[in-house]
């Protein structure tokens, strides 16, 4: 493996944490509030648009109240001065790695400043509310904007080149994320697998299910950890 080569990071819910997004699990999170059933499948969307919609409204609207932590920027800083390949591979749906400064993120799980024409597939960034009279430029019709997010049972997106990125992995960080849905949850153990000899991190403030796959654990508040070791990355690259 190649010490300055080519890093996969995969963030969850946990990075942005830090900076006042509810996480999924655990007790105050989304899914504790909220059944997963009744939003974040395209059956609840079907039966019943209004409930998800207001869901996804009010996460769209905490994006303007939220700003990146020290996590997310110690992340675009890497991929700005690492000599190899820094691929960003986000669960998150929030925007904050970008605005962080990090350039090359793959979203799996789609974006909230994006909806989706059903009609015609057509993505439109949108920032405001969605409501299901709400005209679609592309259609002309209303009750056919969704929000361009991944529900169960659909296809995440990027995989191809999630795949290839992982397939060409020397390192894998795994930050914030209980490594509980799926495909997300397998790419620890296709590094693993594909990749003898890749160094292999996982920073969390708990044990998650994928613990026993990483050599190195930094157990804390991503906006803490992930600096200190990108810094220490950083200060020590071989040239
Ligand atoms: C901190 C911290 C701090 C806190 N610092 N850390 C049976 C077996 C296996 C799989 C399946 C199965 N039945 C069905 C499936 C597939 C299904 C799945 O995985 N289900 C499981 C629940 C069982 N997956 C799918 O359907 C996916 N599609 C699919 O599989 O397509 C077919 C396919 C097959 C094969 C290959 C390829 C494709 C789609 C999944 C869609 C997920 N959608 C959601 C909601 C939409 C987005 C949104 O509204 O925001 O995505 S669910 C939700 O979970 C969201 C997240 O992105 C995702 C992951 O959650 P995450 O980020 O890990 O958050 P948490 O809350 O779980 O964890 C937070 C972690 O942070 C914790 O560990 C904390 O300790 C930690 N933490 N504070 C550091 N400050």
């Amino acid at each position: 493996m190649d010490n300055n080569g080519n890093i996969v990071i995969l963030t969850g819910a946990g990075i942005s944490a830090d900076s006042g997004l509810d996480t999924f699990r655990g007790n105050f999170g989304l899914w504790g509030q909220h059944k997963v059933e009744d939003i974040a499948t395209p059956e609840a969307f079907e039966k019943n648009p209004k409930q998800v919609q207001k869901f996804y409204n009010t996460r769209r609207k905490e994006l303007s109240r939220v700003t990146p932590n020290l996590a997310h920027q110690s992340l675009a800083e890497l991929e700005q001065k690492w000599p190899g390949k820094v691929t960003l591979v986000t669960q998150n749906v929030d925007d904050l790695h970008e605005r962080a400064g990090s350039q090359n993120v793959l979203h799996m799980h789609g974006k909230l400043l994006e909806i989706r024409c059903t009609a015609t597939g057509t993505v439109f960034s949108h920032h405001l509310d969605v409501t299901q009279d709400l005209m679609c430029e592309c259609c002309k019709k209303t009750g056919t904007l969704r929000p361009n997010i991944v529900w169960f049972g659909e296809y995440p997106f990027d995989l191809d080149t999630i795949f290839s990125a992982l397939d060409e992995a020397d390192q894998f960080w795994s930050i914030g994320t209980s490594g509980q849905v799926y495909p997300a949850g397998g790419f620890a153990q296709h590094v693993l697998m594909n990749r003898a000899g890749a160094r292999m991190v996982e920073f969390n403030t708990e044990v998650s299910q994928l613990s026993h796959l990483f050599s190195e654990r930094y157990e804390g508040s991503a906006s803490e950890t992930v600096p200190r070791f990108v810094n220490t990355l950083l200060a020590n690259i071989i040239s």
